[in-house]
């Protein structure tokens, strides 16, 4: 397969200026036929140029017509990816295109399938064109009419873009509707939905006063459980207006649930699409952890509608400007509706596990990639989430109200147009007549920034001198870096604890207690002035820019200080996980290079857990000034995943063993804290779990941090209380904790609890979802017998991505059994892998994508020899999709 490069992009000879498309749905084969009204693009050429729309092999070509007479053989041409017209008349024509497909047969779940016995579609990045022949192309905006024609009883719901014009009988026990959409859009935002559905209604009154229908459709079964999902959709389309004064632009917004999706939700104009797990909620079958997922899902997808809809992508290399930018808007939503801390720690740490993995692999990109074969391998956590922290350091050096002018400019240049990042970062500096050239680096280079920053204070001159430097490394292609302009806030902070004034030398005044410093060279001296005593250095304050930061010469003693008093909580939160990974990278060196004795003698005559460790971590258990939710997180261990990669050639196991020790460590040292901690966030009898309360979530996730810590201790006592819990919870999040404790220790409790929860939920697929994951990422030794044991269950199955997902995702993050020293877990990967890939592309890439296959560099020799042999039988497959050939390919390199 050919790559697609950036530097390729050519405007289309051609646009379509209506499309009008008319679906004959049935069980066997459903038609559509389409009417393109086609504009040239082409200039002045004196000869109208081929046209050549996107299609798919599996599509069956009936008619195809310009201007009302059909085509003649000679002046169309058909490859499985192309029909090519020529002989085209000059100026604008009308095109019809009558074609055969087969929904139920399409288990890729791009274009137009079926997911439990409805019809629904997915046409982003490239699935229109498994629809119909088109230039299925993001610059191509259209308006549509959409008639849907289907059997009365099987599908009484029919549903499209925009508004209902028309709806009606058709013969032989059939019906139609005629949908319009008034506002231009490219196909990848076109949906339709024929289902038997149920459906739950609310207004949302805009602030010019309109009223919008808000309807959200799902399975009958299901409708009881989407009030949450409908009040998160409400205080969204508030939130938007009064945050960037953007109304909703129609009188109808439908939301569809469906069970079979490949990724979390389709944002399609006024239909959105949503995997049915991002909808459907309730306390007894949904965690804190869902809700809060719903509700930054449903925000998503809705302010797509303005940033995304309204303003588009020019080309799909320039996605991020859609998806940074709405990850971004979803996040601060999130903050404003909940806990700002935690919510950045929360998207810290996935950044920091996730992010950065991928950004130190094989598929390293930059934020704007410059080229691929699939655009689907492209939805990454670099295009969303680091796109968002390069759209946030606008915000941080543009303040709130530079940024809000920023957007202001940038729908009021590109409203109805499809655009580049570099249209974004101009309106941001225009707005506020800002040179930001120099952050077209972030958008064009790949790696995590690596920033060191060394200070100094020296006494008589009462000067604190930071010393600042930066490196990006090599990344695959990109071997020559150039810096890229990293705002960099820093605090300092007194003996007493309190944040010191900031006076930086050449800046008149005081800079009040965060001063934003630019970081834009290699290295780079910044002074304070005025410093009364020697300051504890607060840097990267609330993580503002994506780096790694090391702050030379820091003490544990230091970091236990910012863990106890900085008033900056991300920093506090981070000079702990500071401590503890430096306490991780310590012990498995020290259990790497002396093998002979047990692992815990070794660990002990490295020094165990120290004190200052256990001493702050003891500290901040109790403290009584923070709220739970601050707290677990800042008691909870760095994941592996952020130790991989700064130890070489690692051996996965080992790291594990090591984690495992500190946390019994402290759970033994911490034992007496931890009790009460649970014993102190008990719900009280009668107390009814309140939806998006947050106090009580945080109770919630103290309390389970503080069990899972106990757990960890192997007392049959602590596990005989685990299943009580798992049998007693009056709620979901109570509930899998309980049974989570339970699934990584081999112990009777553990069977018992697995059995009850399957009795009491098998009727509930989503909750299955969390029973199949729970058990395939148990850490118990020699389990993937038991994980293959699952595939054959009925609660899983291998058409469904979000079963996949459950069952792969889990096995692939259990470092005991995925790593396993004897190959078996790679295998496993290497056969499921290929075995899904002639089901769903889309869910094989994304295993592969997530396994370790794409660091395998990091790995200890064996195992990556071991990674290496699955990659090559992977890419040695018949009849691989491209999607997983870019991947294994790729890692192979
Ligand atoms: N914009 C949506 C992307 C999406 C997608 C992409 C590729 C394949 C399937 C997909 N389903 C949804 C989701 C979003 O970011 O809002
Ligand atoms: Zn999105």
């Amino acid at each position: 397969p050919q790559p697609k490069y950036r530097k390729d992009y050519k405007p289309t000879p051609y646009l379509i200026e209506h499309v009008h498309l008319d679906f004959l749905l049935n069980e066997d084969k459903s038609t559509v036929k389409s009417k393109l009204h086609m504009t040239p693009n082409y200039g002045d050429a004196s000869t109208p140029p081929k046209l050549e729309l996107d299609g798919r092999k599996d599509i069956d070509l009936v008619s195809v017509s310009v201007n009302g007479s059909a085509l003649a053989d000679k002046d169309y041409e058909r490859t499985d990816k192309k029909l090519s017209i020529s002989n085209l008349p000059k100026g604008s024509f009308d095109l019809e295109i009558t074609v055969g497909i087969k929904p139920q047969e399409n288990t890729s779940l791009e274009g137009l399938y079926k997911s439990g016995g409805n019809f629904c579609t997915q046409c982003e990045a490239e699935g229109f064109r498994g629809i119909t022949y088109f230039l299925d192309r993001p610059d191509v905006m259209s308006k549509y009419t959409t008639r849907i024609e289907a059997d009365a009883k099987s599908y009484p719901v029919l549903l499209g873009n925009g508004n209902l014009l028309e709806q009606g009988c058709a013969s032989e026990g059939r019906h139609y509707a005629l949908w319009e959409d008034p506002f231009p859009k490219p196909c990848y935002l076109f949906a339709l939905v024929a289902g038997d559905l149920a459906l739950s209604e609310d207004v949302f009154k805009t602030m010019s006063g309109r009223d919008v229908t808000l309807r959200i459709y799902t399975e009958a079964k299901d409708i009881d459980r989407v009030s949450w999902a409908m009040e998160s959709l409400k205080q969204a389309m508030k939130w938007d207006e009064e945050t960037f004064g953007l109304e909703y632009d129609l009188d109808l917004f439908n939301i569809v649930a469906v069970s079979d999706f490949n990724m979390g939700a389709m944002e399609n104009k006024s239909l959105n699409i949503f995997n049915s797990r991002l909808v459907i909620a309730s306390p007894s079958t949904s965690t804190d952890l869902d809700y809060s997922r719903v509700e930054g899902v449903v925000a998503h997808e809705y302010f797509h509608n303005w940033t995304g809809n309204r303003v588009t992508c020019r080309d799909w290399f320039q996605l991020t400007l859609k998806e940074g930018l709405t990850v971004f808007r979803d996040q601060e939503f999130s903050s404003d509706m909940n806990s700002r801390p935690v919510k950045r720690i929360d998207d810290v740490s996935r950044l920091r596990t996730a992010q950065f993995t991928e950004d130190a692999g094989s598929m390293a990109h930059p934020i704007r990639p410059d080229s691929y074969i699939k655009m689907d391998n492209f939805y990454t956590l670099t295009v969303y989430e680091k796109g968002a922290e390069i759209v946030r350091l606008y915000r941080t050096l543009l303040g709130k109200d530079g940024f809000r002018k920023g957007m202001d400019l940038y729908f009021k240049r590109h409203d109805g147009q499809a655009v580049t990042c570099d249209d974004f970062r101009n309106a941001m500096a225009d707005a506020n007549d800002k040179d930001l050239s120099s952050f077209a680096a972030w958008y064009g280079q790949a790696g995590t920034p690596q920033v060191k920053v060394s200070p100094s204070y020296d006494a008589s001159a009462r000067t604190l001198t930071l010393k600042v430097s930066q490196n990006i490394p090599a990344t695959p292609g990109q071997s020559q870096k150039e810096p890229v302009p990293i705002p960099l806030a820093v605090g300092l902070l007194a003996a007493d604890g309190s944040d010191m004034p900031l006076h930086l030398q050449g800046e008149a005044g005081e800079s009040g207690t965060t001063k934003v410093l630019l970081v834009e060279k290699a290295s780079q001296e910044f002074v304070f002035t005025e410093v009364a005593e020697k300051p504890v250095l607060s840097a990267l304050r609330d993580f503002s820019a994506p780096v790694k930061l090391q702050v030379e010469g820091q003490t544990d003693e230091e970091l236990a200080f910012l863990l106890g008093h900085d008033s900056d909580p991300f920093c506090r939160w981070e000079a702990g996980q500071t401590l503890l990974r430096a306490l991780l990278t310590k012990l498995y060196n020290a259990a790497k290079q002396q093998k002979e004795s047990k692992l815990e003698d070794r660990l002990a005559a490295a020094g165990g857990v120290p004190e200052t460790v256990s001493d702050a971590m003891g500290a901040l258990l109790t403290s009584k000034e923070l709220d739970g939710m601050f707290i677990a997180a800042g008691i909870s261990l760095p994941a592996a995943a952020e130790l991989i990669g700064s130890i070489p050639n690692i051996d996965p196991l080992l790291l594990h063993n090591v984690r495992k020790y500190v946390v019994q460590q402290l759970a033994a040292r911490l034992r007496p804290q931890l009790e009460a901690v649970v014993k102190q966030n008990e719900s009280a009898a009668g107390d009814t779990f309140v939806p998006g309360d947050f106090d009580q979530a945080a109770k919630r996730a103290l309390k389970n941090k503080a069990l899972g810590y106990l757990s960890a201790l192997d007392d049959p006592r602590v596990s005989a209380d685990l299943l009580e819990r798992a049998r007693s919870a009056t709620n979901m999040t109570d509930q899998i904790a309980a049974v989570a404790g339970l699934c990584d220790s081999d112990c009777p409790e553990r069977k018992t609890a697995l059995e009850e929860f399957y009795k009491q939920w098998k009727d509930d697929s989503l909750v299955m979802l969390k029973w199949i994951g729970l058990q395939a990422g148990a850490n118990v030794p020699g389990n993937l017998k038991n994980v293959e044991k699952l595939m054959e269950h009925p609660a899983f199955s291998i058409t469904n991505p979000n079963a996949c997902y459950s069952l792969f995702l889990s096995f692939l993050r259990s470092s005991v059994n995925f790593h396993a020293a004897d190959g078996s877990g790679y295998k496993f990967i290497g056969d499921s892998v290929l075995k899904v890939d002639k089901i769903n592309r889309q869910v094989a890439a994304r295993i592969v994508s997530s396994s370790a296959f794409t660091a395998l560099k990091d790995y200890d020799p064996e195992r990556a020899q071991m990674m290496r042999e699955q990659l090559s039988r992977i890419s040695a497959e018949n009849g691989l999709s491209e999607n997983v050939f870019e991947i294994v390919s790729k890692s192979l390199e």
